[in-house]
């Protein structure tokens, strides 16, 4: 298949919090996106400041880092056509109040500073990102049995 890619995605601290995680994976697989690494971890401010450091500048850094860096987050690796583009999509817009129904932000969002979700914007992005927060032994090659139907 032509345009394989891989993105990162991260679910908040709302989103164990608020016991959505399994609704929002299943988003995941029922479009046909191959998860090929998945975690739980509680980040510490160093590997959060790495994560936001396009946004070192902005007036809610801060808010971004504590946030992320308040309770476990589950991290997973997408691989599919067009991984980062067609995951954005189904993340929605930033703002929860903008995000089309049918988003995950707008789904299950409301304010922007806790929008549920992250998700790589670019190719630059999402290698940067995977490479943050997995180590390529704990990424895994296998092929769904559904590849067929899918694609
Ligand atoms: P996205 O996550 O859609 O790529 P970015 O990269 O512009 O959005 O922003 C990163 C994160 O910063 C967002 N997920 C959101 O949580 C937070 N954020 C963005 N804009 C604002 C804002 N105006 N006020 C508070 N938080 C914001």
């Amino acid at each position: 298949m032509s345009n394989l890619e891989r993105t990162l995605v991260i679910l908040k601290p709302d989103t164990i919090q608020r016991g959505i995680v399994g609704e929002i994976l299943s988003r995941f697989e029922k479009k046909g996106f191959k998860i090929i690494g998945l975690k739980m971890m509680q980040v510490n401010r160093e590997v959060a400041e790495k994560h936001y450091i396009e946004h070192k500048d902005k007036p809610f850094y801060e808010e971004l880092v504590e946030f992320i860096t308040s309770g476990p987050i589950i991290v997973f690796v997408v691989e599919g056509k067009n991984a980062i583009k067609n995951v954005r999509k189904l993340v929605g817009a930033t703002n929860p109040e903008e995000a089309l129904p049918g988003t995950i932000r707008h789904d299950y969002g409301l304010h922007i500073g806790k929008n549920i979700i992250h998700a790589s914007d670019s190719k630059e992005s999402a290698e940067r990102e995977i490479d943050l927060f997995f180590n390529i032994d704990e990424l895994v090659e296998y092929k769904r049995i559904d590849e067929q139907w899918i694609y």
